[in-house]
This record gives C-alpha cells, sequence and structure tokens, in this order.
C-alpha cells in the first residue's frame, strides 16, 4: 500500500461520497439488452414517456420542461451523512459530498484537497459497475486518496459468495475491477472506517485493520472479521454552516422487526435496534434549528411500531413544537383515531405504505400479520386526517391468482390512497420464501419466475390491470420518482395538488403508449401532449421563475 502517509498531514482525512447517478439512458440500455418483453423491462416500461422524440423517466420529463436540474440526490444521503457524523465525533477531519450536478465544483474542490480516504458509499448499488465508475472518477480527480468501498454492496458480493453464485476467485477479481485500495466488508463498517483512517494516520500496516480485503503481493486478501456495533444519532451540529436544503433525512432504528418473507432487508440489516427517544429528541432539536429545513423523512422501515414507542416520538415532537412537516414507512393495520390524531398533530404530511396485496391469503403467505380489513381502515383514517399515502402493492406473489388480485383493485378502489404503485414480484433468493420455494414450486430467478399459481407474464398484465382499473388514487413510477421525490418536490415549493396534475397528465400519456385506457376512452396523444407542458408551464411559473 502506498497510502501511508504519516509524514503529511492532510486537511481532509475523509471524503464520503453518496450516490452516482449514471442516467436514465445507461439504465435503460441495461434492461432492453434483456429483450423488449423481458419482463425486466416490461417493469420498466412503467417508469418513462416518450417525448420529443426521447423515452424520458418522470423526472426528466419535468426538469425538460420546466428547466430545471432537479434530482433527488441533492438531498443529504443518510450514509455520508452519518458516516461523516460518525468519524468527526472521533476528532477525524471529515465531509461528505453530492454527484447532484449543482453541487459539482464543491465536490471538485474537496477532491483538489487530496483527502488521505475518500470513503464510496453503496446504498442503491446493486452491481460493481457503478462503484468501479465512481472508483475511475476519484482516482483521476485524486489519485493520492486511499479509496475505500464498502456498504451494501460488499455485503451482496459475499452473499454471492456464500450461497454458491459467485466463486471466491471471482469475487476477487471483482474487487480488482471496480479498482478501489481497500473494501470495507462489515454490515455497518463506521468504526473499521475510522480504524483505517486512524492507521493511516499513523502510517501503519492497513492488513492489520480488520474487516477489509487490502492488496497483499499483488492480491486482495481479506484481514479477518471482527464484530462491530454502533447507533448514534447525527449531530446537525456539524452541518451548521453548510446549505444542506429543505429536505432532510435521518433514522431512529436500525433494521426491521418484521419478517415479511418477500424482503430479505432484516437480513441484510441484522438485529433491530432502536435509538433511545433522548437522543432522536437531540438530533430533532438540531433539525429545528436549521432555519431552511421544511421536511424530515424518517428512513425507518417500520416507524410506527412497537406503538408505544411511536407514540412517544410523536408526543416528544408535539411537545418541542417542530415546525418541519416529516414522512415516513407506516404499517397503517395498527393505526387508530388517536394516532391519526398525533400524527396530523406533529405535522405528518405522508407516509409510505407497504400494503402489497389486498387478499387475505396473500398476506398470510407473505407472514403480513394483517388483514384487508385493517388496512382499509388505517388508510381511511390516515386520508381522514389530511395525511398523504402511498400503497406499494407486489403482483405475482406465490399464491396470487386473477382473483386475489382483484381483491388488491377492489381494496385500493375502497381505500383510495392519494398515490399507489404495483410492482411485479421478485424472486429473491435471499429473501424467507425462497426456503419453501418446493412448497410453491418456485422456479427462475429475479422477474423472470414462475410459480404454482402464476407465472410472470401474467403478473406483468396485472401490473397492467392495476395501473388501468385502480381511478380514484395516482399511480407512481418507481424509476427516480419514487415516494422520496414527494418530500422533495414538496421542499421545492411544489404543491401536491400540483405534483397530482403533473403525474396524472404524465400517465395519461402512458396509458396512450401502452394502449390502454384508464376509466373511459383511450386519451388524445396531442391534447394529453399540450396539457403537461401547459401544467409544467404553471409549475415552472410558481416555483422556479426568477430562481
Ligand atoms: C431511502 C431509500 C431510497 C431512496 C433514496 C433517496 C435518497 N435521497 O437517499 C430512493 C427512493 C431513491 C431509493 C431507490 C432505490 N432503492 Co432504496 N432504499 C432506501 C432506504 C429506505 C434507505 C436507504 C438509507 O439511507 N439507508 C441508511 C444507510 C445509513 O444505510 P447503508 O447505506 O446500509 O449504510 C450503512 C452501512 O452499510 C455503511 N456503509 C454504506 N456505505 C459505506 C461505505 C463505506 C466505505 C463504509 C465503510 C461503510 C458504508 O455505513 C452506513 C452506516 O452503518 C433503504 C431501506 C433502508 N431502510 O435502509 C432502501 C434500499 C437501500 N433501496 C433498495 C433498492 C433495491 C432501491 C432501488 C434499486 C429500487 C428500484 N428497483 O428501483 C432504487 C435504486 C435507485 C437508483 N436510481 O439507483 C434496497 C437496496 C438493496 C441493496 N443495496 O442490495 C434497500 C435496502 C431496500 C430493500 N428493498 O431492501 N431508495
Ligand atoms: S417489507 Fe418492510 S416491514 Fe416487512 S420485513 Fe421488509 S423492511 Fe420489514
Amino acid at each position: 500500500m502506498n497510502h501511508s502517509t504519516g509524514t503529511k498531514s492532510p486537511t481532509l482525512e475523509c471524503l464520503v461520497l453518496g450516490h452516482y447517478n449514471l442516467g436514465f439512458d445507461y439504465h435503460e440500455g441495461i434492461f432492453r439488452a434483456k429483450g423488449s418483453n423481458s419482463p425486466d423491462y416490461r417493469t420498466l416500461r412503467m417508469d418513462f414517456i416518450s417525448l420529443n422524440d426521447r423515452k424520458l423517466p418522470y423526472l426528466d420529463v419535468l426538469n425538460l420542461l420546466t428547466g430545471q436540474q432537479l434530482h433527488w440526490t441533492e438531498m443529504p444521503q443518510v450514509a455520508p451523512v452519518y458516516l461523516t457524523s460518525f468519524l468527526k465525533h472521533l476528532g477525524i477531519r471529515a465531509k461528505f459530498a453530492t454527484f447532484f450536478p449543482a453541487k459539482r465544483a464543491e465536490l471538485s474542490e474537496l477532491l483538489s484537497q487530496k483527502p488521505r480516504v475518500v470513503a464510496i458509499t453503496t446504498t442503491l448499488y446493486l452491481t460493481p459497475h457503478v462503484a468501479k465508475e465512481v472508483v475511475k472518477f476519484t482516482r483521476e480527480a485524486s489519485p493520492e486518496s486511499c479509496i475505500v468501498v464498502g456498504g451494501p454492496l460488499m455485503d451482496n458480493l459475499s452473499f454471492f459468495v456464500e450461497e454458491g453464485s459467485l466463486e471466491e476467485e471471482d469475487h476477487r477479481l471483482l474487487l480488482e475491477e471496480i479498482g478501489a485500495d481497500v473494501y470495507v466488508q462489515q454490515r455497518q463498517g463506521e468504526q473499521t472506517l475510522a480504524n483505517l483512517i486512524m492507521r493511516l494516520r499513523e502510517g501503519g500496516e492497513l492488513s492489520k485493520v480488520k474487516n477489509c480485503y487490502v492488496k497483499w503481493q499483488g492480491r486482495f486478501v481479506y484481514t479477518g472479521s471482527e464484530s462491530e456495533f454502533t447507533l448514534a444519532p447525527i449531530n446537525w451540529d456539524n452541518y451548521k454552516d453548510i446549505e444542506l436544503g429543505e429536505t432532510l433525512q435521518t433514522r431512529t432504528a436500525l433494521s426491521c422487526p418484521f419478517r415479511c418473507t418477500f424482503c430479505d432487508f432484516p437480513l441484510r440489516a441484522g438485529k433491530w435496534v432502536p435509538q433511545d427517544i433522548a437522543g432522536v429528541e437531540r438530533e430533532l432539536r438540531q433539525v429545528q434549528e436549521r432555519s431552511d429545513v421544511r421536511n424530515l423523512v424518517f428512513i425507518d422501515d417500520t416507524f410506527n411500531v412497537p406503538v408505544d414507542r411511536f407514540k412517544t416520538i410523536l408526543q416528544m415532537m408535539i411537545r418541542n413544537e417542530f415546525t418541519f412537516r416529516w414522512y415516513s414507512y407506516l404499517r397503517c393495520n395498527v393505526v387508530d383515531e388517536e394516532l391519526c390524531d398525533l400524527m396530523s398533530k406533529s405535522n405528518c404530511a405522508g407516509v409510505f405504505l407497504g400494503i402489497e396485496s389486498g387478499d387475505l391469503g396473500v398476506l398470510k403467505i407473505m407472514k403480513k400479520a394483517t388483514t384487508p380489513e385493517q388496512y382499509l381502515r388505517g388508510m381511511k383514517l390516515l386520508k381522514a386526517n389530511g395525511i398523504m399515502t402511498f400503497a406499494s402493492l407486489i403482483a405475482g406473489f406465490p399464491g396470487e391468482t386473477q382473483r386475489s388480485f382483484d381483491n388488491t383493485i377492489q381494496l385500493l378502489q375502497e381505500a383510495q390512497p392519494t398515490f399507489f404503485r404495483g410492482e411485479l414480484w421478485f424472486n429473491n433468493s435471499r429473501a424467507p420464501i425462497f426456503k419453501s420455494k418446493d412448497v410453491h414450486g418456485i422456479e427462475g430467478f429475479g422477474y423472470k419466475w414462475r410459480h404454482n399459481t402464476m407465472e410472470w407474464e401474467e403478473g406483468c398484465d396485472l401490473v397492467i390491470k392495476l395501473f388501468k382499473e385502480v381511478t380514484d388514487s395516482t399511480w407512481l413510477p418507481m424509476y427516480d420518482f419514487d415516494f422520496w421525490i414527494l418530500p422533495y418536490l414538496e421542499g421545492k415549493g411544489v404543491s401536491l395538488e400540483d405534483i397530482k396534475r403533473y403525474i396524472n397528465a404524465c400517465n395519461d400519456l402512458l396509458a396512450e403508449e401502452l394502449g390502454v385506457s384508464r376509466g373511459g376512452a383511450l386519451v388524445d396523444r396531442a391534447s394529453a401532449e399540450s396539457e403537461l407542458r401547459q401544467i409544467c408551464n404553471e409549475i415552472r411559473l410558481k416555483n422556479f421563475e426568477g430562481r
């Protein structure tokens, strides 16, 4: 390793990088290569429309027609913010940066300081490709820095080795190919990152730092494992003098206490550990002190469970008279009048509801521990309290039939959530259902599957059916326009009503392109396009003119 700069001390010891966006054309190209009738492409097809002879996802359409460069990467991501806060607490000179276009100059300036370590977060990288691009970019900008990659991508790769789908030697080759100097292999990794930086500070051998892959005699070798556990609130005071925008994100717990059979998140994230409420309160007070913050997103997967803890947090927020609005995931089957009232009084603006299905049989196989009736009641209560809701559904899970899916459509028609979306079931070998694959006759992988009650083609058709037949709620696409875009756009001043009008106008064009009619005749392309342009013009004038 030639990064042991023990003598000269750089001002910046660690720069933590957030998400790198390779853009829709790249993404679409990869999916198209699988075939335009592949389930992957059919899934992506629900996320874009054609305009000016280009395939554009909804956010790109909005940017094109309002002259903006909006992107959710403008919101500070939790991983870089948290890691930086953790390192600073240990006295390490650390900063985080984003690839968001308007912040590129800042990123270049920070890289020009030749940070001792550049840490690349991989929260959303499902393949090594993006990490490779980020390493290349970093290497060119700051060849002296020690580049460290860690986080979920590393965890995924080691899982593939464990399950036998990736040979150890191929794993090593992948590490070579990504091109970093060190890889952190630990579910959390913040302490390991700190250990690496301290070691470099002292000019010591990196092979002594556990949980890493480091180069030894030209080959990546593993330094051995050591458990680590930390959970601390983010110290926003570290960023007092930095502009972070109107929408922040944080978490109040690690992992999730549930075990839904389609989801591997608890397995990746480990044991569910809640943050003590005094710590949450301290952190939220710091958020409140930031005058520009309008919205806060809690990324906790089950913010409202256990209910008593949730209630205490809401009461604490009300007592503090926080003025920011908040968003989170929510299990709506356990909400009642009292909770909805507290949510509303503490400024809850919107919730992501993992409804998944409106059919009792399918919900049982998913181990959602709820009933469609409880869902209906919960969604109606939230609506009555003026809280925006987004219902997320899965089409084609084992046990799914045309009939069970009709129950899902009926539930949405009755509950009328503000937004909804259905996705084809993704067969993930890490999810609990995979262990009962013989019971359900599951074959295939990813979006291409069959099981005892359905095949993926039928699942794709169900997604279209959902889009077509749910008429009293707005379809929310996934690519770059998932639930998180709502607090982001509202933080920019765009009203929920305008966001809805905009999405509905795009949905009309999508329906026309898919050849489906939603609750009436097929829309006329020319008038739908003109309506879309008109809405965008209004959004531009109201929110962005003169900025
Ligand atoms: C918020 C979120 C989003 C938002 C992001 C908005 C934003 N501005 O941040 C949006 C909606 C855009 C999004 C999109 C997607 N998401 Co998402 N998302 C999340 C969510 C809820 C929170 C992510 C987060 O901030 N986690 C908290 C951070 C702190 O955790 P972390 O990244 O693991 O980091 C910790 C460690 O891993 C470590 N670490 C991380 N990096 C590094 C680097 C180094 C060097 C070191 C030492 C340590 C380290 O340090 C951190 C502290 O311990 C998670 C679920 C969850 N609750 O985590 C899903 C999740 C990350 N998303 C997921 C997926 C699949 C997606 C999509 C691919 C979905 C899709 N099919 O389109 C897209 C991808 C988008 C894209 N264009 O590439 C998966 C990722 C699975 C994986 N990585 O293998 C998750 C885990 C959900 C799940 N289903 O299990 N997502
Ligand atoms: S779907 Fe949500 S609630 Fe269920 S296990 Fe996964 S993260 Fe937890």
